[in-house]
């Protein structure tokens, strides 16, 4: 089994459901009672397109599928919850990214682990240390360390009943 998380983000057709039933989805793949989802947040759309905020969370749980299998079926979950985005850096109805892969450094064609972006990425983050509070990156850097007063100010954490299984 291998720890995973997943960034989740929307920003069109309802987010709030569309990362419940991404949730849900999860679950069904995740060893059983093995799925944490940390609070959700209002965040502004990083990127230069004009789009509504995003919703993001992120969701860890342990798994025996491998990382392409992973990429697979995070793919038919985006799909199955009818993603469109014609876009590049445009909105979305729903986006689920593999940031972590266990302590595992993958680079190939169709997956980069830990995810570009995430060191830098205050809606990826702040929701990572709400449910791994004390996790270190593969690098050696721990998430704690990466966070700053800015980057909490980009967040507003939303008060909902979200899916918790
Ligand atoms: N901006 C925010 N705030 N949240 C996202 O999930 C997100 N996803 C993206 C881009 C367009 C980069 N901007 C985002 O893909």
């Amino acid at each position: 089994m291998t720890k995973v998380f997943i960034a989740l983000g929307a920003n069109l057709r309802d987010p709030v459901s569309q990362l419940n039933s991404a949730s849900m989805a999860l679950a069904q793949r995740a060893a059983v009672d093995s799925l944490n989802v940390s609070p959700y947040y209002a965040s502004v759309p990083m990127g230069d397109v004009e789009q509504p905020d995003y919703v993001n969370a992120v969701a860890s749980f342990e798994t025996n599928l491998d990382p392409i299998e992973l990429l697979d079926a995070l793919q038919n979950i985006e799909n199955q919850q009818g993603r469109v985005r014609e876009v590049r850096w445009g909105p979305r109805t729903l986006d689920l990214d593999i940031l972590l892969y266990g302590n595992q450094i993958i680079q190939s064609e169709r997956l980069i682990v830990p995810h570009y972006g995430m060191k830098q990425r205050s809606f990826v983050l702040i929701p990572l240390h709400n449910i791994a509070p004390n996790l270190t990156l593969p690098c050696g850097t721990t998430v704690a360390s990466l966070i700053n007063v800015q980057m909490k100010s980009e967040l507003q954490q939303l008060d909902i009943d979200r899916c918790s299984n």
